[in-house]
């Protein structure tokens, strides 16, 4: 079944990673992690690409650890800070810091890390018959994977402490109202949607594009003042790239940019 738990397209700017694990509702083994984390390297590595896609096999789209594969060690007493410092943390973090935007296609239920690890995500699109789930709290755990930071921050501190203490699922429309992601869509116009989004990704301002990703993180921990002067020194570098040329003179001349979108 793990033989390959990821799958990776290339496509024309953009790649698509897909769970592959549709038997255990592609939930995280190591091996899958490890798959992962590589593939997500070999995409930051290739300049060629300025988008990625993520998405599951089959109904699911991630049910976070696969609470088989830790049993079946034989862990009486796992240290789950363990597998936090090295898989779910620096995926978390490798996400938001990879140079271009990352879309999540949520295809079905994404619960646990499964779900945190989606809404890590820059753009979230599900499938309305998905939901999502901080399923916890239903096996004794915390939220993980960013849960606990970023669901306060998304959708405020009444509705994160009712997902996070009830473990309930949330549909997608529902998810969509409030806050929680980007759009709900059609099942069958998921991928459809979401690939169109990647493929206008992939011909974006690609620089431009991973600054914002870095303003809107920083924004996070920074006071007005403190975000002003990052905005001052972000705009210093977007303004001196080729595509901030480009795109002025496409505006002034009336057509469609072309953008490179590299540094400089
Ligand atoms: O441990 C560490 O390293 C620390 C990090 C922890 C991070 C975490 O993510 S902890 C949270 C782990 N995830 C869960 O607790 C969710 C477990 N899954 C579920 O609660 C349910 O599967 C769902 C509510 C998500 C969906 O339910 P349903 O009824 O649609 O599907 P199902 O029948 O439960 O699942 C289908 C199959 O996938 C089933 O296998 P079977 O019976 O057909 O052989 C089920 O056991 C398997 N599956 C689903 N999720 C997992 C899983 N197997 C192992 N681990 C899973 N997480």
């Amino acid at each position: 079944m793990d033989e390959t738990p990821i799958l990776v397209e290339k496509r024309a700017g953009y790649r698509v990673i897909t769970l592959n694990r549709p038997q255990r509702l592609n939930a995280f083994t190591e091996t899958m992690h490890r798959v992962l984390m590589a593939a997500l390297n070999d995409a930051e590595a290739d300049a060629e690409c300025r988008a990625l896609l993520l998405t599951g096999a089959g109904r699911g789209f991630c049910t976070g650890q696969d609470l088989n594969d830790r049993l079946s060690r034989g862990e009486a007493k796992p240290d789950l800070s363990a597998s936090l410092d090295t898989f779910y943390n620096p995926l978390v973090r490798k996400l938001r810091a990879l140079p271009f935007p990352v879309v999540a296609a949520v295809n079905g239920v994404a619960a646990g890390a499964g779900a945190n690890i989606a809404l890590a995500c820059d753009i979230v699109l599900a499938a309305r018959s998905a939901s999502f789930v901080q399923a916890f709290a239903r096996i004794g755990l915390v939220p993980d994977s960013g849960g606990t930071w970023i669901l306060p921050r998304l959708i405020g501190a009444a509705r994160a402490r009712g997902l996070a203490l009830l473990a309930e699922p949330l549909p997608a429309d529902k998810a969509e109202s409030w806050g929680l992601i980007w759009k709900a869509i059609d099942d069958d116009r998921l991928m459809s949607e979401a690939e169109a989004m990647c493929a206008s990704f992939a011909t974006g301002p690609t620089f431009g594009l991973s600054q914002i990703k870095r303003a809107l993180d920083a924004s996070e921990d920074n006071d007005l003042s403190a975000q002003l002067d990052l905005e001052r020194d972000l705009q210093r570098q977007a303004g001196a790239s080729p595509d901030y040329m480009e795109g002025v003179r496409a505006f002034v001349e009336k057509r469609k940019p072309v953008f490179t979108g590299r540094k400089g």
